[in-house]
C-alpha cells in the first residue's frame, strides 16, 4: 500500500510539473497573435522528449525553427553578451530594438530550464542537467539552435550590447567546466545542489553565443552594419578599445562596416526612461 501512495504522489507531482511548464510554455505563446500554440509545443517537445537529457543535439530543434520561422526585422535587430539585464531593461521601456527575447520562440522559453527521460513520455523542471554539466542538454542545445536561426535572418543595421565589466568582450574561445572532461554527464545532476550547478557554470567561462554562434552568421549579403555598444560601468576593466574586438571584426565578413561606441550603463538607463529621446539619439 506505501509503495502505491509512493508511486501514485510521485506520478501527480511528475504530471503537475508538466502540466504547469505547458501552461507557462501555452499561455507565454498565446500572446503572438496567429499561431498555433500546440503545433509549436509539438514540434518543441519532440527534441528532448524521452532521451537521455546530455544526448539532444542541436540540430534536435531543427523541426521547431521550421514549425515557428525567425521573422527578419531589419535595422532593429540587438544581440547582446553578458549584458543581458541592461538590455531587456531598456528593451522592455522603449520599442527601439528586437532581442531574441522578443521574438516567439525567445519569450517562451526564456528563464525555463526542461528535459525528457528516457522510457518517459514526460517533461521535467527538476533534476535536468545544468548549462555546463554536459554539452547537449536539452535547454543549452535550444539556446544555441535558435540564437543561430536569429543571426542567419538579421538584416540592415546590427546592434550588439557587450560588457566593459569584463576583461574580454568579444571571447569566442571555450574552456571545459570540470564535469564535462569526462564523457556523459560528469557528476550526476540529480546529486547537485541547483547552487553547486551555478558554480559549475560560472567556471566555465565560454558558452559565449555571441561569439561561436551568433557572429560567425552575419552574412554581408544580408548585414549592413555591426554596431557594438560598450556598456560601461563605473570601474569598467574593458571599452571599445579592447584587443579582443579586433577579432570581432577580423570575424565579421568582409563587406560588414563595424562600429563601436563606449556608452555609460547609466545612459542607456537614462534613455529607457526617457521616451521623448530618440531611439538614434540614445547613443
Ligand atoms: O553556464 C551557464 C550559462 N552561460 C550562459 N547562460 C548560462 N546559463 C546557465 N545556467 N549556465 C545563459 O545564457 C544565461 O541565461 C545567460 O544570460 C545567457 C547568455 O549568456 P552570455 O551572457 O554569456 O551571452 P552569450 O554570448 O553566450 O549569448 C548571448 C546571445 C544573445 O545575443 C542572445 O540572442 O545569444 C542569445 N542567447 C544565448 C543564450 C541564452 C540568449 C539566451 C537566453 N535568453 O537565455
Amino acid at each position: 500500500i506505501v509503495i502505491v501512495i509512493i508511486a501514485v504522489v510521485l506520478g501527480l507531482t511528475l504530471r503537475q510539473n508538466k502540466s504547469e511548464f505547458k501552461s507557462t510554455f501555452l499561455s507565454r505563446c498565446e500572446k503572438f497573435n496567429q499561431t498555433d500554440c500546440q503545433k509549436v509545443w509539438d514540434a518543441f517537445e519532440q527534441a528532448y522528449v524521452n532521451k537521455d537529457p546530455c544526448k539532444v543535439a542541436v540540430e534536435a530543434y531543427d523541426p521547431l525553427i521550421v514549425a515557428a520561422p525567425f521573422k527578419p526585422q531589419c535595422n532593429r535587430m540587438m544581440f547582446w553578451s553578458k549584458t543581458k539585464d541592461v538590455v531587456h531593461g531598456f528593451t522592455e521601456k522603449r520599442d527601439c530594438f528586437v532581442t531574441l527575447e522578443d521574438t516567439l520562440l525567445g519569450s517562451v522559453l526564456d528563464g525555463l530550464t526542461w528535459c525528457g527521460k528516457e522510457g518517459s513520455k514526460g517533461t521535467f523542471t527538476t533534476g535536468c542537467p545544468g548549462w555546463s554539466e554536459c554539452e547537449n542538454n536539452p535547454v543549452r542545445s535550444f539556446w544555441r539552435r535558435i540564437s543561430a536561426a536569429f543571426a542567419d535572418v538579421a538584416c540592415g543595421d546590427v546592434t550588439a550590447m557587450l560588457s566593459g565589466s569584463i576583461d574580454t568582450p568579444f571571447n569566442p574561445t571555450r574552456k571545459k567546466a570540470p564535469a564535462e572532461s569526462g564523457s556523459g554527464r560528469g557528476i550526476c545532476c540529480n546529486r547537485l545542489e541547483d547552487s553547486t550547478k551555478d558554480m559549475l557554470w560560472k567556471t566555465a567561462r565560454d558558452n559565449n553565443i555571441f561569439a561561436s554562434i551568433e557572429v560567425v552568421r552575419f552574412q554581408a549579403s544580408r548585414i549592413k552594419s555591426l554596431n557594438v555598444v560598450m556598456v560601461l560601468q563605473q570601474n569598467a576593466k574593458s571599452n571599445c578599445t579592447d584587443p579582443s574586438l579586433k577579432n570581432l571584426r577580423q570575424t565579421l565578413d568582409t563587406g560588414i562596416t563595424y562600429s563601436c561606441k563606449d556608452v555609460p550603463e547609466s545612459r542607456i538607463q537614462e534613455c529607457g526612461a526617457k521616451p521623448e529621446i530618440a531611439c538614434g539619439a540614445c547613443w
